[in-house]
């Protein structure tokens, strides 16, 4: 462990900063030793700060300082001081010019954060804490500045130099080398600086704005990727055009580009008109990405887009705001991807995402508000809470205001703030202003750390014709205390009747029947509070919580033959998936039950009748249809037990899935028969996709148990498949099935053919690693000294090291503990290379409480192992010492 431990940052500390940077000027010279950066910083004292220091403090990390001047006077050793992570310039003046050359090494930097070198390219990524590894700055993003940005490079090696705004400049320069200049109008923060510099390709688009300019896109990408740029260009101007729509925002530099790395920490990063992605978000054609990839792009280029406004124009005012962005943007890009595909599978996914693993996170011990009050390193709390769960709260305001008050809101936010570095408060105070609707009791959302529990009563009076709704709801914090003071919780509700019709909700007898809502967002806002309608005719079957109108656990109240009723007859297509969900998990729970007892197992006949229901339907969408036949995943039955059995609950679900497909077998081969008509051109759009998906979960389900006819029609699909979801949907069956020889074989075809190609080898890897019949602890480390492996690559550690740590459940977390070592292992090694990498790595661990007590002792004692490290990272020590507690 390091001797001193790293400084926790407190919200309640917030300081307004002591200078500006009005300008900034740029000067990088990039070669093979490493690059130098000059720069030239126009600061001033802000005239509105908290505090007024003689001295001017930096922020720089692992920067060598070769020159300082101020005002062009080169600086005494006496008019400056290094100091841990940064510089103190001392007794400065109100106003005056800094000037700083600082060296640098991007061919030595694995963390992935500041300049650094991906391929044979530089780029870079500030977000959050990035930029101070370039040079001494206000590494804060209430510092925001005008960047002019010149690069120096060898003209042959890097003919493409790339920052954000406009090019202004280009020339050459002796010796083969080269410069080009670029300026952004808008002052912005350091985190959305960026640098680019490669031999790469342009594939360029245009987009014309509402208002009638012409908008350059334009697409970077090594020359071997020049034909996966459409999907990402597509997927782009669809976004302008969204945002123009349903947001009024227009966008506002005369070029966006877009460029593909391989090296990524994350998904992507919203830099000012020059977003970087990880290729695999980003790079995509029919033969090498499955659907999902597809729609991923579709969703993560939208999302990037969305931030110009959402995160550029109107930025954030210290790091504990981040879900200001975050959580408003991963909003509006699910209700863009809803309105381009599926909008009930949409919400299935994310509701599935949420509940899987935003609530794990909420009761693990890294739980943390949408608004954090404290933290230890910024890179971690890039988290499902803040964005998922942040995208939760603000759809929770869309839903109490409705569309059209919310567009009021959003349009008083970007109008009241733009150019400015604001606060959550800041957010929800436009949206009460120019709605009328009092949000003072909503707010607590922000400072809530945990999941809210609603436990649901209803009675129906035959005789009075009514029917009685009554919620409670709670709050048990992660302290394990409860949280007093209910929380404001839209609750989306209906009534249906015994033909699943939605029946008149008449709360005031004075209502007019005629115009009676048949879906209400009730206002539930005490700890508990009744709700009656009148003139209720028959006994109805009440729709809770449609939509999953708020991100809270409701506890179960229904009966199994009512949620029988509910998977065929509800009118919310989200409630009707979670139906089935539902009545999944009580038969998969029972089952588990009986295994753990070593008693006899069987599934109730009615689940397997359901799904027989289902796939008979003529009427079902498939979209819809794709996602109810898919059983809660492990993960899922894992974050619902109080002590999970993993062994159990593994073989519980291939227990009910197998027998659901030997009972269904021939409703299922006509599934694949039916969905499997030759495509013309593949396209992925929701119903195409839906059809594929149909036909190869009924594929993965035959496989799965042995069906040799299902075997012939996975291999013929797997040596004929035109895309590559049919491709790795095959491989997936094969690899998940216990015939050992075409599996095997399988794998190296597959291997063989796309071995050139980084994306595809990824899902090769993945496949294998998270999938128990093929990802034993000896494969994976095996794979790890193959060829395709690289420990510096993070999708690659994703591919192998987080598939097998967090899909294949019960390898990871076999009795033996080896597992465990082998993950504090690898943690251990990413902490020197990749600290963020590293603490994303070892989430799995901190989850003992889940497990059983030999389990959870030897989960401890490797998060003991690794807290013991020398030279911890601030990213690793905060997650292992929290979980330690
Ligand atoms: N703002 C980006 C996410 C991001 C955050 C940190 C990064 O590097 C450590 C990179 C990207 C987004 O929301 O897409
Ligand atoms: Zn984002």
């Amino acid at each position: 462990m390091k001797e001193a431990q790293p400084r926790t940052i407190f919200l309640k500390d917030y300081k307004k900063p002591p200078f500006l940077i009005d300008e900034t000027v740029l000067h990088f010279d990039l070669s093979e030793q490493g690059a130098t950066v000059k720069s030239r910083l126009s600061i001033r004292r802000n005239p509105d700060a908290d505090t007024a220091p003689q001295d001017l403090y930096l922020d720089g990390v692992d920067l060598e300082l070769a020159a300082i001047a101020i005002d062009g006077v080169e600086l005494s050793g006496s008019g400056y001081e290094l100091i841990a992570e940064g510089l103190r310039v001392i007794d400065v003046a109100d106003n005056f010019l800094l000037e700083c050359e600082t060296r640098i090494k991007p061919h030595e930097n694995t963390c992935l954060e500041g300049l650094y070198k991906s391929s044979s390219m530089f780029c870079t990524q500030c977000e959050a804490e990035g930029f101070r590894r370039i040079t001494y700055y206000l590494d804060r993003p209430d510092v925001m500045s005008r960047f002019t940005t010149t690069i120096v490079a060898d003209k042959n090696l890097y003919p493409i130099l790339l920052s954000n705004g406009n090019q202004v400049e280009r020339g050459d320069l002796d010796a083969d080398r080269h410069f080009v200049t670029w300026e952004d109008p808008f002052r912005k923060p350091c985190y959305l600086f960026a640098l680019v510099a490669g031999d790469l390709l342009n594939i360029d688009d245009e987009y014309t704005t509402m208002s009638g300019r012409k908008v350059a896109l334009r697409m970077f990408v090594e020359p071997q990727n020049k034909d996966k740029c459409s999907h990402a260009l597509n997927s782009l101007k669809a976004s302008m055009k969204w945002d123009e729509e349903v947001y009024g925002r227009e966008y506002d530099l005369d070029i966006f580009m877009i460029v593909a790395v391989d090296d990524f920490n994350m998904g992507a990063m919203e830099n000012k008109g020059l977003n970087i992605f990880n290729s695999s978000c980003v790079l995509a054609k029919p033969d090498t990405a499955t659907d999902a990839t597809y729609q991923r792009i579709e969703a993560i280029v939208a999302h990037e887009y969305f931030h110009n406004w959402s995160g550029n124009r109107v930025t954030c005012r210290d790091w504990f705001q981040l879900s200001l962005k975050e959580g408003f943007t991963v909003f509006r890009d699910a209700e863009f991807s809803a309105d381009m595909n599926s909008r009930t599978v949409k919400r299935i996914e994310d509701v599935n995402l949420l509940r899987t693993a935003q609530f794990a996170e909420d009761a693990g011990p890294m739980s943390h508000p949408v608004r954090p009050a404290s933290f230890i390193e910024i890179s971690n709390f890039y988290t499902l809470t803040i964005y998922e769960k942040g995208a939760e709260v603000v759809g929770m305001i869309y839903r109490l205001l409705g569309a059209e008050l919310f567009r009021k809101g959003s349009d008083l936010y970007f109008e009241r703030h733009d150019g400015q570095a604001v606060t959550t408060d800041d957010f929800v105070q436009a949206m009460q202003d120019a709605s009328g609707k009092d949000l003072t009791q909503f707010k607590r959302w922000y400072d809530l750390a945990g999941t809210p529990v609603i436990a649901v009563d209803y009675e129906y009076d035959q005789d009075g014709q009514t029917f009685t709704l009554k919620l409670s709801q709670s709050c048990p914090s992660t302290a394990g205390d409860v949280v007093e003071k209910p929380f404001h919780i839209p609750f989306s509700f209906a009534l249906l009747d015994n033909n699943g019709c939605n029946i008149p909700l008449i709360q005031d007898d004075d209502a007019v029947f005629a115009n009676a809502p048949t879906e209400l967002v009730l206002d539930f806002v005490k700890t508990e509070q009744i709700f009656t309608f009148q003139h209720i005719e028959k006994r109805p079957i009440p729709s809770l919580l449609r939509g999953f109108s708020a991100p809270v656990r409701i506890k179960n109240t229904y009966s199994r033959d009512e949620l029988l009723f509910l998977m065929s007859n509800e009118t919310d297509g989200f409630n009707r998936w979670d139906a089935g969900q539902k009545l999944a998990v009580e038969i998969i729970r029972e089952v588990a039950e009986s295994y753990a007892q070593g008693a006899e197992l069987t599934v109730d006949q009615r689940l397997i009748e359901a799904y027989r229901g289902l796939l008979v339907s003529e009427s079902i969408d498939k979209a819809l249809l794709s996602k109810m036949l898919l059983l809660p995943t492990e993960s899922y039955l894992i974050e619902l037990s109080e002590t999970a059995n993993v062994d159990a609950i593994h073989h519980a679900r291939n227990f009910v899935r197998d027998t659901v497909a030997k009972a269904l077998k021939s409703e299922l081969l006509k599934c694949y028969q039916d969905n499997l008509e030759a495509e013309t051109a593949y396209s992925a759009d929701f119903r195409s996709i839906a059809k594929r998906s149909l036909k190869n979960i009924a594929l993965g389900l035959l496989l799965s148990i042995g069906d040799a006819e299902a075997l012939t029609l996975a291999e013929t699909q797997f040596a004929t498949a035109e895309n590559m979801t049919d491709e790795s949907a095959s491989l997936i069956a094969l690899v998940n099935s216990d015939f050992i020889a075409p599996r095997e074989a399988a794998l190296e075809t597959f291997y063989a053919k796309w071995k050139a190609d980084p994306q595809v080898v990824e899902q090769w890897l993945s496949i294998q690693c998270g999938s128990v019949k093929s990802g034993s602890l000896e494969a994976v480390k095996r794979l790890m000294s193959h060829e395709a492996f690289d420990i510096k690559n993070p999708n690659k550690v994703r591919s192998v090291i987080g598939a097998f740590c967090n899909q294949n459940i019960v390898s990871f977390h076999n009795a033996n503990g080896q597992g465990y070592a082998f993950l504090a292992d690898n943690v251990i090694k990413l902490n020197k290379l990749n600290p963020q990498i590293a603490s994303r790595l070892v989430t799995p661990l901190t989850r003992w409480k889940k497990f059983d007590e030999q389990r959870q002792a030897l989960m401890q004692a490797q998060l003991k192992r690794i807290l013991d490290e020398e030279n911890l990272s601030k990213d690793v020590y905060e997650v292992v010492s929290k979980s330690i507690k």
